[in-house]
């Protein structure tokens, strides 16, 4: 198992984060990525490497390039305006509104954002580039013929669609791994998506694409963040019909019904004829996850690398979400071992 790793994941350290009503302290912080790559490497995993420089050659493939010189410039069209915060998005292009984009920063941020819970500050971009660096020299590994990568990515990046930002993402670190398998010549490849959260940005990037099947396991959105996709009859179109998969589950959700799902996923992965599997994963259905309501315990996260490693295939594993407690380290160490067992 080859680890992706860069230190400039600390570029991106926001102050706040609105929830609650209140501007806290974010989740989505530094210290998530360090106690992770202290707990791999003790459990052994020590072939730690730093991602090759690449460009936005792949990202361009599944977002749209306005949208990354958005990200790109956002925070310095921020403070140009003036604006002494960080940058928050409050105005959006909700229901029977126009999808042009406006030239106000204000407006900007709103459309290209998915939810206020993403503060942008400076770095976060450098930050967000190196993260997508990671999974492309992850994809890379598995192009030169390796079995396993492990993405240590951070900032995460499943809730980034074609152009939008949110849910603590900015590039879709996991699409941009699946396009870098095809780009290198695989015909079919899977993103299986164990986050807690829906995955709602890479069911956007990959929805009309019959060559990417995507799956995603994570509490039902009529209870749970992202809230407005993820329902089990989103199945795919044109192309792309019959390429995704939702398992919404209830709040307390236990393994014994989680992992009844992921064998579901892995079947319809194997049968829709998959060459690799980009694993979108989150930890945050550990039980005392800060933000989530499973109830997955460490000992689970083995199982589940060990299913995944049975279907057979290549797989590069990008580090998606998983908050606040020490354990985020062991239950991702445990899946990377169920993974090689
Ligand atoms: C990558 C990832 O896991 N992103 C998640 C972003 C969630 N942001 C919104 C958090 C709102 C959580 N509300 C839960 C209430 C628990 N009491
Ligand atoms: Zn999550």
């Amino acid at each position: 198992m080859r680890v992706i790793y860069s230190e400039d994941h600390k570029l991106r350290d926001a102050r706040t984060e609105l929830y609650a009503g209140q501007l806290v302290t974010p989740f989505e912080a530094p210290f998530r990525a360090e106690w992770i790559l202290t707990a791999v490497t003790e459990a052994g995993f020590r072939d730690v490497v730093a991602p090759d420089a690449h460009g936005l050659d792949t990202a361009r493939k599944v977002h749209d390039p306005a949208y990354l010189d958005f990200l790109a410039t956002v925070w310095d069209r921020w403070v140009a305006a003036g604006f002494e915060g960080e940058a928050i998005a409050n105005s959006f292009p909700v229901r029977r509104t126009s999808q042009r984009v406006p030239d106000n920063i204000v407006g900007a941020i709103g459309h290209y954002a998915n939810a206020a819970d993403t503060s942008i500050t400076k770095g976060s971009y450098e930050a967000a580039i190196a993260s997508m660096r990671c999974a492309v020299t992850a994809a890379d590994w598995l192009n030169a013929g390796n079995r396993f990568a492990f993405a240590l990515c951070r900032p995460p990046g499943h809730h980034a669609g074609i152009d939008l930002f949110g849910g603590y993402c900015f590039i879709n670190n996991a699409g941009v791994a699946a396009q870098r398998l095809i780009d290198h010549g695989a015909k079919k490849v899977a993103v299986l998506d164990v986050d807690f959260h829906h995955g709602n940005g890479t069911q956007d990037l990959f929805y009309h694409r019959g060559d990417v099947f995507t799956a995603s396991l994570h509490g039902d959105p009529l209870f749970a963040f992202p809230y407005f996709l993820g329902h089990a009859d989103e199945e795919g179109e044109g192309e792309g019909a019959g390429a995704n998969r939702n398992y919404p589950m209830a709040p307390h959700t236990p393994w014994q019904v989680w992992s009844s799902a992921l064998a579901d996923a892995l079947a319809r992965i194997k049968a829709f004829g998959a060459e690799a599997i980009v694993v979108a994963l989150g930890v945050d259905t550990f039980e005392c996850d800060p933000i989530s309501f499973f109830q997955l315990k460490s000992e689970d996260f083995i199982r589940m690398g060990e299913m995944i490693s049975a279907a057979g295939l290549p797989v590069v594993t990008c580090m998606e979400g998983g908050y606040g407690v020490p354990e985020i380290g062991l239950n991702v160490a445990n899946v990377l071992k169920g993974l090689e067992a």
